[in-house]
């Protein structure tokens, strides 16, 4: 019962973010390529969220489902220390299993509108590399969209070619939902990112590829 008075109040705050925040939200995203070990996962995760990270997202591709549950756990803990959200990529069963506040879903993954169905008080945000998408998205309940890449990335292996400012920019104009930017963003990239009407930047490398992401994350929100 404390837990979903829990999640139900992160989920309210979540929206009163967006509704609030006068610059782009910080979202960044770690993975066993950032961080393979428990200890580097809590350190790095610990320092993004020092520096000022808003919302947290845990992406594993080639993970069991009992270690992403158990490290999702780990992360669970830490973002709801700081009182940031937590995303959990993909896995909307890992997602509801360790209380995260929501599940962020790719074109290939589980319909939208199915996870809107089998979870309905969760976040939900789909990535999205057109206009198209977007409203697609929009209509099936979810609560952003992941626009990108914005700029080629080296973090993910994708065919598609780069939205740039522009691209980015059309989407944000399609719909009434918050968009998220992905993809090749860094402290320079983002300057003037606002202008784009996206409402986060969300980025791998950037933070979690640095020596010292609390520094990373603290120069980026500064960025924005
Ligand atoms: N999704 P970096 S780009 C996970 O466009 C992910 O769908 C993308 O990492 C998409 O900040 C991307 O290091 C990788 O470029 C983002």
């Amino acid at each position: 019962n404390k837990l979903i008075v829990k999640e139900k109040s992160l989920f309210g705050r979540c929206h009163n973010l967006w509704k609030q925040a006068e610059k782009p939200l910080l979202y960044g995203i770690i993975g066993s390529g950032q961080a393979p070990d428990d200890i580097g996962l809590c350190t790095k995760v610990r320092e993004a969220l020092e520096g000022g990270c808003d919302i947290l997202q845990i992406r594993e591709k080639n993970m069991s489902t009992g270690e992403f549950l158990r490290r999702a756990r780990l992360v669970r803990s830490l973002t709801a220390e700081y009182g940031k959200i937590l995303i959990i990529n993909d896995r909307v069963d890992i997602a509801m299993a360790c209380g995260a506040d929501g599940v962020h879903v790719g074109q290939e993954d589980m319909p939208a509108g199915e996870v809107r169905r089998i979870w309905p008080q969760g976040i939900l945000g789909v990535t999205v590399r057109n206009k198209e998408q977007a409203k697609a998205a929009e209509e099936a309940g979810a609560d952003y969209v992941g626009a990108g890449p914005v700029f080629p990335t080296t973090s993910k292996s994708l065919e598609v070619p780069s939205l740039g400012f522009s691209g980015l920019q059309q989407i944000c104009q399609s719909i009434d939902l918050p968009v998220v930017a992905i993809g090749g963003l860094d402290a320079e990239r983002i300057q003037g990112i606002s202008q784009t009407g996206c409402r986060a930047v969300a980025m791998i490398s950037a933070i979690f590829n640095e020596d010292d992401p609390k520094k990373a994350a603290h120069s980026l929100k500064e960025n924005l």
